[in-house]
């Protein structure tokens, strides 16, 4: 079964082959569901959602051109200057993202549900993704079945939300800048990603409950992640950083 083996190679950090051609969206999402049933089963809580493909740097860098989610879980989670275990990773990549944090529920299935107004902080962030496929190599059904490569992601200090419209972001690796942005850089503005977390979560059941946190997706292209040290800073939110080892 799809799922089981999804899960399998992110588990055992061995790449799979794509998923045969065919798979609708809504297949690919269910099989995404599946496999973190098995995470939720194996103990692991649901803390959040993760976009992908919000900027035109990883649309470019990827060859994939809609907006996706994924989920995240208590398990993926690297504390701020904490170590991220490269021999549970197949061939980890770094982005640098900013994150939202949901400050009570927010129902997706209503039409009016107002998810920018739910956010009460906003936060630098590292994610650390990881493609269960062959050469970091897939299709939009077999990314989205891939739980987005979700892998690992870090969080700073949180702050009140702001004006996030246009934010420096930088990040480097091993005090050496690899890669410089804008929070505009998605969607134009993150609180237009936020919104179309909305629809995305109604068609494709994700909750949206209060304390979740929403990584915004990547600000620029993604670097290769291998022993070091890797630290994002957002102007005027602060910096994170992960030992990769
Ligand atoms: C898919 C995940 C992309 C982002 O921020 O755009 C992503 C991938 O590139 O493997 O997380």
């Amino acid at each position: 079964m799809t799922a089981v083996r999804l899960h399998e190679a992110q588990r055992n950090a061995v790449a799979t082959p794509q998923l045969p051609e065919g798979i609708s969206i809504d297949e690919a999402y269910a099989i995404q569901h599946a496999v973190l049933d098995l995470r939720l089963a194996a103990g692991e809580r649901l803390v959040g959602t993760k976009f992908g493909f919000t900027s035109r740097a990883k649309m470019a860098q990827m060859g994939v051109s809609d907006i996706i989610v994924g989920q995240l879980t208590d398990a993926m989670r690297v504390e701020d200057g904490g170590e991220a275990d490269l021999t549970t990773l197949v061939h980890p990549r770094v982005e640098p993202e900013i994150v939202f944090r949901l400050a009570r529920d927010v129902d997706p299935t209503d039409p009016l549900a107002d998810i920018v107004s739910a956010v009460d902080a906003v936060a630098p962030a590292v994610e650390i993704i990881d493609s269960r496929y062959w050469d970091f190599k897939f299709n939009l059904a077999d990314v989205i079945a891939d739980n987005t490569s979700g892998a690992l992601f870090a969080i700073g200090g949180w702050r009140p939300i702001a004006d996030i419209g246009n934010l420096a972001v930088r990040l480097s690796v091993d005090g050496r800048d690899v890669q410089f942005g804008s929070t505009a850089a998605i969607l134009g503005h993150p609180f237009r990603a936020l919104r179309q977390m909305v629809g995305i979560a109604a068609r494709q059941g994700f909750p949206l409950r209060a304390g979740h946190v929403i990584l915004a997706g990547a600000a620029t292209a993604a670097v290769p992640f291998g022993p070091s040290v890797v630290r994002v800073d957002v102007a005027g939110l602060g910096g994170v950083t992960v030992r990769g080892r």
